[in-house]
């Protein structure tokens, strides 16, 4: 599509400005816990390589792999058998981006022991399936930052395309040591993406009040994980998406195993992972948020311009954004060159 290339020239000229908007591109994070052996960890599987494996899918879709608290001493053929099948590969072929499970008891459990157990997931038995890591009970107090980001580094230096997910559970952190060596920033930068909040939906709804650090951050910064909810509902999407979270879990699972079961606290029966997809999906974009990351700024002009001129590789790019419908400003339902003039006003704040 030709753009006039004093168009060009205003959209590029469009620096400085602040964050518009806030909202969402939300990937679903799965904590994938119940064995695939028995209970409802069969139908968990069964329905997270349907989900996967979906046409329709338009979502990253994250799944936090556990074997046994970390990555056991063996292969568990429930999840992998000798010839190669099981739900983990087909997962994991599916599209599924895997995340391997790791429990650091909040800095306690030497870097040694960590590095060992993450080589399991990429060099050990089970290689070839994992494309991540879930760091579980990590420290809030960011003295502790040093330990992480030598985790994170470690995982990278791997596997460079590797996301390192760490978790917290909670949206404040703290520094009682008083220490100077980090900042809150940088607590937050030694993984690629921190869980700020896994407890229940009456937690959720009535004390979140989130550390300023987290303010204003892309959403593959920051996921939310919410159980205990009573029925899943848009409600708790919308909110999720309006306090800038990328990654989100909900369940109507409650404690003290609410990821042994499905999104509807189910072991057996119809699933509740279909019904948080459909929500996911009517929840998932912000006008204008060209690159995915829920805000629109000025990093979105050279995505707005890609799709624009080379809509194959704009969706090379950026394959989960609908550009379509994320950059429709004058709402035809098409995006061409009538969109420019809402997007550079939407930009310039006019
Ligand atoms: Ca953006
Ligand atoms: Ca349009």
């Amino acid at each position: 599509m030709k753009v006039a290339s004093a168009t060009l020239f205003i959209l590029m000229a469009s620096v400085g400005l602040s964050n518009k908007v806030a909202a969402q591109t939300l990937r679903i994070l799965v904590p994938a816990y119940a064995n695939p052996c028995c209970d409802g960890g069969p139908e968990m599987w069964e329905n997270l390589v349907a989900v996967a494996s979906s046409p329709d899918r338009n979502f990253e879709l994250f799944v936090i792999f556990n074997p046994l608290n970390g990555p056991g001493t063996a292969v568990d053929p429930n999840y992998l058998q000798s010839d190669g099948s099981g739900p983990l590969p087909e997962l994991h072929a599916a599209g599924a981006i895997v995340q391997g499970y790791v429990a650091s008891n909040y800095s306690q459990v030497s870097l040694q022991t960590l590095k060992e157990q993450i080589d399991v997931y990429f060099a050990g038995f089970w290689a070839g399936h994992v494309d991540g890591i879930f760091i579980d009970e990590m420290s809030a107090d960011i003295a502790t930052t040093g330990y992480y980001q030598e985790l994170t580094n470690y995982v990278k230096s791997i596997s460079p395309q590797a996301r390192v997910i760490g978790n917290p559970g909670y949206f404040e952190f703290s520094n009682p040591s008083s220490q100077n060596q980090f900042s809150p920033q940088q607590y937050v930068n030694s993984v690629d993406t921190i869980i700020t909040f896994e407890n229940t939906n009456i937690e959720y709804t009535t004390n979140y009040s989130p550390d300023t650090v987290l303010s204003g951050l892309p959403c593959h910064k920051t996921g939310h994980i919410i159980h205990t909810l009573s029925s899943l509902s848009t409600d708790t999407l919308n909110l999720v998406a309006n306090r800038g979270a990328g990654f989100v879990y909900a369940t109507t699972g409650v404690l003290n195993t609410p990821y042994d079961q499905d999104a509807l606290g189910k072991l057996t029966g119809p699933t509740g992972l279909a019904q948080l997809v459909a929500q996911v999906n009517a929840t998932r974009f912000v006008l204008g948020d060209a690159n995915g990351d829920c805000l629109v700024n000025n990093l979105d002009i050279s995505g707005f311009i890609l799709a624009l001129t080379d809509p194959a590789a704009f969706r090379g790019r950026y394959p989960f954004v609908d550009y379509h419908q994320v950059l429709d400003f004058n709402g035809d339902s098409q995006f061409n060159n009538l969109d420019i003039g809402g997007f550079v006003q939407l930009l310039s704040g006019n």
